[in-house]
């Protein structure tokens, strides 16, 4: 019985010891929170928020295009894009559809597929952003995070439009 209550005392020694040991490594864990608060907040500071503007112009259906045709995004930037129907030829409609390099035309016959109720716009995972159909003269502002770095293309995805109406986005580090 004394072995046992040796034991036991040995143990609440070493449970108060504990206790004891406990609470500097609390204060070494609060310090080491503090740098790392700091590199977060340097990242943020690199990757800027960004405003664009993107223009859909042209008259027929052969002119019809963006402007500008190329953009260059951050990769993890919040961006808040106004999209303009600049076209003024009666029932130019005209959307902005985010999409990685390849699937346009997989998109584009989807969308019309979906038809104008969905804004020639299938549901797909794999599209980034996309607006609503703008007509002549309308302006509209989206917000969405730049995807990860790559290649990617926005696509207008009215019947007829696509592959004449196509952009290239490069998204950098
Ligand atoms: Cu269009």
């Amino acid at each position: 019985m004394k072995q046992v209550k040796i034991t036991l005392a040995s143990l609440l020694f070493v449970s108060l010891v504990a206790c004891g040991v406990a609470e500097p490594k609390e204060e070494t864990k609060t310090a080491e929170k503090a740098p790392k608060q700091t590199e977060t907040k340097t990242v943020m500071a690199v990757v800027e928020d960004m405003a664009i503007e993107v223009a859909a112009v042209g008259e027929t259906m052969m002119e019809v295009a963006f402007e500008p045709a190329t953009l260059t995004l951050v990769e993890g930037a919040e961006v808040t894009m106004t999209f303009k129907n600049q076209s003024s030829a009666a029932g130019m409609l005209h959307n902005f559809v985010l999409i990685p390099v390849g699937i346009g035309q997989e998109i584009a016959t989807a969308g019309i597929a979906a038809g104008p109720d969905a804004n020639f716009t299938p549901a797909d995972d794999r599209i980034i952003v996309s607006t609503k159909m703008t007509n002549m003269g309308e302006e509209l502002t989206v917000t969405f995070t730049a995807p990860a770095a790559g290649d990617y293309e926005y696509i207008c995805t009215y019947p007829g439009h696509y592959p004449v109406m196509l952009g290239k986005l490069t998204v950098t580090q």
